[in-house]
């Protein structure tokens, strides 16, 4: 795993709201990350026999198959990986990183475009640093859905979460984006992106006859707080407003700067 950041990287990061690492993953771990996304994503999945026309209009941007290091030891070992909460600390600029949830974003044949968003709104936390890995499984094409973002987007305010199974016109109800431009990032498999939990993304259709598989994570920086809002990967674990997101079965602190510390 290419996981050492630099700090031209994090320069990088900072100044566009994502960062693109080609070669991530090696060849030995694609095709682990493959098998185990693929076997787990069967299993949440493998009952839905619907087409593509009978899904909701979200279902057809994405199969969306959330928090599969809760229950799927192989997943557990890739998310859990404090490789991976370094390399989002550091990007991020802080101390520790728990995973908020992980999910493998698969965009199907025939699948439509995941329209522009910020992810922050959806979380029941609100944090500048926040920070998500999206990590190609396949090709990320024009063609199949690659990704798209807004270079400094993430200097924006918290936006409201739009309807991600419309597809309205984003600059009409965020004028602040106007001035912007979109970057069009095609990767190879195996590459990560890092995105800031407030840049707008986006990604195209999917035109071509296979799937385009992602595995992704959103990190929470630790000693984040709750915003009053609930997200269902919280289960039983219902903290007031103000309240520290802290419980370690829900929300896993996968790397920290301090414990390192003080284990050397
Ligand atoms: O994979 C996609 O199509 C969208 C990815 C995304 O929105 C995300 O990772 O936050």
């Amino acid at each position: 795993m290419l996981d050492t950041i630099s700090d031209r990287d994090i320069a990088f990061y900072h100044r566009n709201g994502y960062y693109v690492r080609e070669g991530f993953l090696d060849a030995a771990d694609l095709e682990e990350w493959r098998a185990a996304v693929d076997e787990a994503v069967f299993k949440r999945t493998g009952q839905d026999k619907r087409t593509m026309a009978e899904k909701t209009d979200w279902e057809k941007a994405l199969k969306q198959v959330m928090n599969l290091w809760k229950d799927n030891p192989p997943m557990r070992k890739l998310m859990l990986d404090e490789r991976l909460g370094k390399a989002a600390a550091r990007l991020a600029g802080v101390d520790g990183i728990r995973i908020f949830h992980d999910q493998a974003l698969i965009k199907d044949p025939g699948g439509r475009p995941t329209v522009w968003h910020q992810d922050l709104p959806y979380w029941s936390f609100t944090h500048r640093a926040a920070i998500s890995i999206w990590v190609a499984l396949d090709d990320a094409t024009e063609e199949n859905g690659c990704l798209w973002y807004m270079p400094g987007s993430q200097n924006t305010e918290l936006g409201a979460g739009v309807d991600l199974g419309k597809n309205d016109d984003i600059r009409e109800k965020v004028p602040q984006l106007r001035c912007l431009s979109a970057a069009r990032v095609p990767v190879k498999a195996g590459t990560a992106i890092w995105h800031n939990g407030l840049t707008y993304h986006y990604a195209g259709p999917n035109r071509t006859e296979k799937s385009r598989r992602a595995m992704t994570c959103a990190y929470m920086p630790d000693g984040a707080v709750c915003n009053g809002r609930y997200h269902g990967i919280q289960g039983d674990f219902k903290p007031a407003a103000g309240e520290l997101m802290d419980r370690d079965d829900v929300l896993p602190l996968i790397y920290s700067e301090k414990r390192v510390a003080a284990l050397a």
